[in-house]
């Protein structure tokens, strides 16, 4: 049985990152699998602070933004994680058979807690397991992400064969990290060497799949850059990862290699590329935006989609936490 498993987190507007890097990779990846579960992983949300409207409004949007990408949630499940009661109770049984070791070298906390270790939560801590759990209770084997997020993939598949080492069962399947597409790590369009990020503090280090295409122009505009034209090969990216960033975004919406890109463009100066790369972004993107508002208008619907995604979840959550408790230990009366 093979089953994909991914989410995104509601914390913000989504960006051209989650685009590339996610969305855009999953729609047709049901092919070849027997199921595909999308969810808006809004717990992992709450591991920093988050206004409550805004954090429902950006679940019913992160939702809007999946089905404007073109995912079909007639033949994918698409659901919130808070409407799965299984997640939080998997998330602490995986957590008390984690060693703190296998935590404390995932760089994500690293960067998000900062110098501040002692102030981040223990949830901001914990996302890892977490994310275990939401791959394991639906015993997902395929997991598509961003490069980003490869690192978490990969401690789930050890808690994975840690639970069934501990009980001498192959329970869990150990699910794989897919890292597809051309673009598994878009950075900011203020410093070329961090990732694009919805809460970057500066709204021009990325594009949100919301902005107008003016603004989508502008922020490419202002995007940073160097003084040198564009590299014509490959090794010309030395020391350039801004050109990189931009020529590697310009490949990925064109279906095309970055090697080809640097053929075409190699020589130009930025001035030349950026509005042929804001275009692009525009075309791409445009569509998305008008969708998502159609989405966004009628409310009632988009929550029914949701719930119903929510009902087939928990279906096949239940069975599986049925099971993990049995396995466990744990008195099911
Ligand atoms: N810049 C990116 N390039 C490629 N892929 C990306 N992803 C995120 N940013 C990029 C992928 O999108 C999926 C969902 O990620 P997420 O938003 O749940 O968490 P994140 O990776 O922590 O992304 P952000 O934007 O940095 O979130 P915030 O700012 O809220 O913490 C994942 O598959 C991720 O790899």
């Amino acid at each position: 049985m093979s089953r994909v498993f991914s989410g995104i987190q509601p914390t913000s507007n989504l960006t051209l990152g989650n685009y590339l890097g996610a969305i855009k990779n999953w729609v047709g990846l049901k092919e070849g699998h027997e199921s595909s579960l999308y969810c808006v992983v809004d717990l992992h949300a709450l591991t920093v602070p988050q206004d409550p409207e805004k954090l429902r409004k950006q679940t019913r949007e992160t939702a809007a933004a999946y089905f404007a990408c073109g995912i079909d949630y007639t033949n994918s499940i698409v659901f919130h994680q808070s409407a799965v009661a299984g997640h939080s109770e998997l998330s602490w049984l995986l957590g008390c058979l984690t060693p703190l070791g296998w935590l404390n070298r995932m760089t994500q906390f690293k960067d998000k807690a900062g110098k501040k270790k002692d102030q981040a939560s223990l949830g901001l801590y914990g996302y890892p397991t977490l994310m275990a759990a939401d791959i394991l209770l639906y015993k997902a084997t395929h997991v598509p992400v961003g490069d980003d997020q490869k690192q978490h993939v990969e401690l789930a598949r050890d808690i994975a064969g840690a639970f069934n080492a501990r009980y001498e069962k192959e329970f869990f399947p150990l699910p794989e990290p897919q890292i597809l597409g051309d673009a598994t790590r878009v950075m900011s369009l203020r410093d070329g060497t961090n990732k694009m990020s919805k809460s970057d503090p500066s709204d021009y280090s990325r594009i949100n799949l919301t902005d107008e295409d003016d603004v989508i122009a502008l922020k490419i505009k202002k995007a940073k850059t160097d003084p040198e034209s564009l590299p014509s090969e490959l090794s010309g990216f030395e020391g350039r990862p801004e050109a990189k960033n931009l020529m590697t975004i310009y490949a990925a919406l064109e279906g095309k290699e970055l090697s080809q890109i640097c053929t075409e463009f190699g020589g130009k100066p930025f001035s030349e590329f950026k509005p042929v790369l804001s275009d692009r972004i525009i075309e791409s993107l445009s569509p998305v935006r008008e969708k998502m508002k159609e989405f966004m208008k009628d409310q009632v619907e988009l929550d029914n989609i949701l719930k119903t995604g929510a009902e087939k979840a928990a279906d096949i959550a239940m069975k599986n936490m049925h099971d993990v408790r049995d396995i466990m230990g744990l008195l099911q009366v």
